[in-house]
């Protein structure tokens, strides 16, 4: 059948000929430009309904949400089938899967021979950041999938107003995704930095899917950071108001750190009485630029949350259970036979029965064949929500211009080496810092539990170049920066030797963000040690917390011993980069090592 073509909204000749070009190839039954109005989102819902892909929940208990489940092989990123397709393989790095691009264009025009066939092919024009923001970049993604489309309309800004803004000879990222089954052996999450395009098939989950979000937000958006001297980061990005003065941090995490716990952290009952308030701007990507004032800004280019569900509850995150009560699509989490949802280490009691992830049906009390309790909710499930749904949006969350940022944090999770924070010496120590992030992995976590993964600024899976390049970058952004922010490292996990986690987290967080933003204003009691400057023992205020006697020595303790085979780790990682890697890294390297030669001479 040919393919019902309306007229298309848009004059922009590289749009249309691409569109063109994409039709032909995959062969759809028909065409939808999608404008993002709310009679358009209501038509895809129905749309969603009659062909069993959403259900919608109970209108009374959570208003406009949905539940959406994946196919069972198509529940997470796909890192192996994540590859970077630049010209040269060099380019791509030791970090990333590489693929040739003319190997991966057939590859995937393979797939996509009518993949279409039978479907309705949709047009999303969206814009990373808010529509005409200086931070802003314009894509438009082609994809069979109304899951995504309604994604993405949370997630970014979509429609009409973006096709306007891009005019008729405006340039945007090409982000081509099909279903294709869903099949594994269709799955390939291609990325063309050279030709500013992106190509997914074979899945129709999260980040593999989402286009705007891990690929153009971060992998492509990294490549044109470093071309034009700005950063994309995996960092959210968090007001903290006191005495009518709000001042920002950005914090890069590792994934599965508690990122969006953090970024909609509720100040602790013993700070309350200094009238903290907190304003999430984003919880996972940031985009920042130097200001005209010389300091650096920050925009979070989504708009939405697409949140891990399974230990999302009113003791880890309130807000972000106050986020989802509506508008909110939930993806691979347990439906409740009366349309409500839920998921293991979640909120309320469970539903009576229900249907699992996978479509088995589920009791409370209900066992796998193994006998261990039968899961509800897939562990990487997920909650898509409007962030101007969050209670603690900022109102300088949609700011063109971005917030300022005092203090840049990094963070993993260690066990044992890292102290609960500590600053680093200038910029040049805070690259090393970052670049050197580490986290042990969970049992959640693909991999041995414990062993330590280098995720470099926690952009290892995200970074759409060489890393050593991109160390580079960050390098040279330093000089760039007439009032860089301070840079710190946390690590919220450690543990004492019985195995028990030392520092409470969550809210009590507010407490080390407290001491990192008196430092930035020269203020906060420091020693100065081998790592970098590490609070005394009575600089975070704990008022009202009653931590174990010995704890907080604990926390804040550096030991030059531990440190030392840490850095063994360093120079494994470092030395994967060869001749490529800065000497101003290596430098890091020498110096670090000469302060811990030292201390432990002492
Ligand atoms: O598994 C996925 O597709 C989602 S992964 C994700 C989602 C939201 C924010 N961050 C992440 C991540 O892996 O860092
Ligand atoms: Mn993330």
């Amino acid at each position: 059948m040919a393919p019902s073509q309306p007229i298309a909204p848009t004059k922009n000749s590289k749009l249309l000929a691409w569109v063109k070009e994409i039709e032909t190839l995959c062969q759809p039954d028909q065409i939808c430009w999608i404008d993002g109005s709310e009679a358009e989102k209501r038509r895809l819902e129905k749309r969603g309904i009659a062909r069993g892909q959403m259900i919608p929940l109970d209108p009374e208990k959570l208003p406009g949400c949905f539940y959406s489940r994946s196919n069972r092989s198509d529940v997470a990123r796909t890192e192996n089938l994540t590859f970077i397709c630049t010209r040269k393989k060099e380019d791509a790095g030791p970090t990333n899967n590489w693929m040739d691009p003319r190997e991966a264009y057939a590859k995937s025009e393979e797939v996509l021979k009518g993949a279409m066939k039978g479907h309705t092919m949709y047009i999303v024009p969206f814009s990373m950041g808010p529509v005409g923001s200086p931070f802003s970049k314009i894509g438009v993604e082609i994809t069979d999938s109304i899951y995504v489309v309604l994604n993405m309309r949370i997630m970014a800004r979509i429609g009409r107003k973006v096709l306007d803004l891009l005019g008729d000879d405006g340039d945007f990222t090409k982000c081509l995704h099909s279903k294709a089954e869903c099949d594994i052996s269709h799955r390939m999450i291609l990325h063309f930095p050279e030709d500013n395009a992106i190509v997914s098939t074979g899945s129709a989950y999260g980040g593999n899917a989402l286009l705007g979000k891990k690929c153009l937000a971060l992998r492509i958006g990294s490549w044109h950071a470093r071309q034009e001297n700005w950063l994309a980061e995996h960092m959210l990005i968090l007001g903290i108001e006191k005495d009518g003065q709000t001042r920002y941090v950005t914090a890069a995490f590792p994934s599965a750190c508690g990122k969006t716990n953090l970024a909609m952290l509720i100040p602790p009952e013993g700070l309350k009485h200094k009238g903290y308030k907190i304003w999430t701007v984003g919880d996972d990507i940031a985009w920042l630029r130097v200001g005209a004032d010389g300091r650096l800004w920050a925009v979070n280019p989504e708009a939405g949350f697409f949140g891990v569900a399974p230990g999302t509850n009113s003791r880890t995150n309130p807000n972000a259970i106050k986020t989802i009560q509506k508008n909110t699509i939930f993806t691979n989490v347990l439906l409740g036979d009366d349309l409500t949802v839920w998921w293991e280490d979640g909120e309320g009691a469970p539903p009576a029965s229900g249907t699992t992830w996978d479509g088995k049906p589920w009791k409370p009390g209900f066992s796998d064949e193994n006998g261990k309790p039968l899961l509800g909710a897939h562990p990487n499930s997920r909650f898509t929500a409007p962030a101007g749904q969050c209670p603690t949006i900022s109102p300088k969350w949609e700011d063109p211009q971005g917030v300022p940022i005092s203090a840049i944090i990094f963070g993993g999770r260690r066990e044992r080496v890292a102290p609960l924070v500590f600053e680093t010496f200038d910029w040049d120590h805070g690259v090393y810092v970052g670049a050197t992030v580490a986290s042990e992995r969970t049992a959640a976590a693909e991999g041995k539990v414990g062993e330590v993964r280098r995720d470099p600024m926690a952009m290892l899976p995200f970074c759409g170049y060489n890393m050593a390049d991109y160390f580079a970058h960050w390098l040279q952004m330093g000089a760039r920066i007439p009032k860089p922010p301070k840079i710190f490292h946390v690590n919220w996990f450690r543990k004492d030797e019985k195995g028990k986690f030392l520092w409470p987290g969550y809210g009590e967080n507010l407490r080390v963000l407290e001491w990192i933003l008196s430092r930035c204003e020269g203020d906060g009691k420091a020693a100065k040690t081998p790592i970098g400057f590490v609070p005394t023992k009575d600089a975070l205020d704990t008022t009202g917390l009653s931590l174990p006697a010995g704890a907080m020595e604990k926390l804040l303790e550096v030991r030059a011993e531990d440190w030392a085979s840490e850095l063994d780790g360093h120079k494994a990682f470092f030395e994967k980069f060869g001749p490529r890697l800065s000497q101003r890294m290596w430098k890091q390297y020498e110096a670090l090592k000469d302060r811990l030669k030292t201390a432990v001479a002492a």
